[in-house]
């Protein structure tokens, strides 16, 4: 990965900032996008003492299509040639059923799973094509492959990003871009104080007894995709922790 430039949406915690990580300990030059900018900044101080990592964060509202179409065409110029884009940034929110949803809850994991992956896919994969050089990286979920009870809006947000990969693959095929999506299960993050909105005691209830995955974890697989040969593209991967089976089924220890 030496001196390619990666850009990781949603890098300012939990799998994203993980990916920072590991792509910087791999040599890559780092684009950082989210909405926490002090977050950014921190992390970006950390990558560079540790790895030397060149660093270049972006204060980013994936949802904002504007926001997106004017700060990703208008990088400085040595940041242009973006190498792997990495569709992390994502949310849910709630647990319900669906007739007692929230359509604002439904809105903000729709703009922000499927409409915000893809301003930022329209908006970085032209470049990718005019060079002939690219890798797509997609943060999916066991959730577009199971949908589990009340986690309907999430779990059809996360079958979309299963449906545009297949699709972009599709569409890339021809040219050696490469399309990929990684499929967790339970990852212990701050995915879950943001699905219950900070209830931190709910969130722990997620991950009690079993051993989850951790953001590191996603993070190799996604580099170990992003390092194959030129000729292998992985394109889907699901991994969950040895505790689960399915998004419904989890061995918890008393
Ligand atoms: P975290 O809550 O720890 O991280 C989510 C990241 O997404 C944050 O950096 C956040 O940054 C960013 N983000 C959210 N909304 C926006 C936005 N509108 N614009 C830009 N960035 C945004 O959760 P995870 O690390 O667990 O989640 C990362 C991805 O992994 C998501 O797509 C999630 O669906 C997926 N996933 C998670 C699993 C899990 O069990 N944790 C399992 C399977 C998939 P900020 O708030 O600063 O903008
Ligand atoms: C996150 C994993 O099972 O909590 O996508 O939906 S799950």
């Amino acid at each position: 990965m030496q001196n390619q430039i990666v850009l990781i949406t949603g890098a300012s915690s939990g799998i994203g900032k993980a990916c920072a990580e590991v792509f910087a300990e791999a040599g890559a030059k780092l684009i950082l996008a989210a909405r926490r900018r002090d977050r950014l900044d921190t992390l970006a101080a950390e990558l560079q003492k540790n790895y030397q990592a060149e660093v270049l964060c972006l204060e980013l509202d994936v949802c904002d299509r504007a926001q997106v179409e004017t700060t990703l065409s208008k990088l400085p110029n040595p940041w242009q040639n973006i190498a792997v884009l990495i569709n992390n940034a994502g949310l849910s929110r709630g647990l319900n059923k669906l007739q007692d949803g929230s359509i604002q809850d439904w809105e903000e994991m729709i703009d922000t799973n499927v409409k915000g992956l893809l301003y930022v896919t329209r908006t970085v994969l032209p470049g990718m094509v005019e060079r002939q050089q690219g890798h797509v990286i997609n943060i999916g979920s066991i959730a577009g492959h199971q949908t589990y009870p009340n986690g309907n809006v999430y779990c059809a947000t996360k079958a979309a990003v299963r449906a545009l990969t297949e699709g972009l693959k599709l569409d890339l095929v021809g040219t050696p871009i490469r399309v990929s999506t990684v499929d967790p299960g339970l990852v212990e993050t701050e995915f879950s104080d943001v699905r219950f909105r900070g209830d931190r005691d709910r969130a722990k209830t997620v991950y009690q007894g079993l051993t989850p995955l951790t953001g590191r974890d996603i993070a190799d697989v996604v580099l170990f995709c992003a390092t194959r040969p030129p000729h292998v593209n992985l394109n889907e991967i699901i991994l969950m922790p040895t505790d689960q089976a399915s998004a419904t089924l989890v061995h918890r220890r008393p």
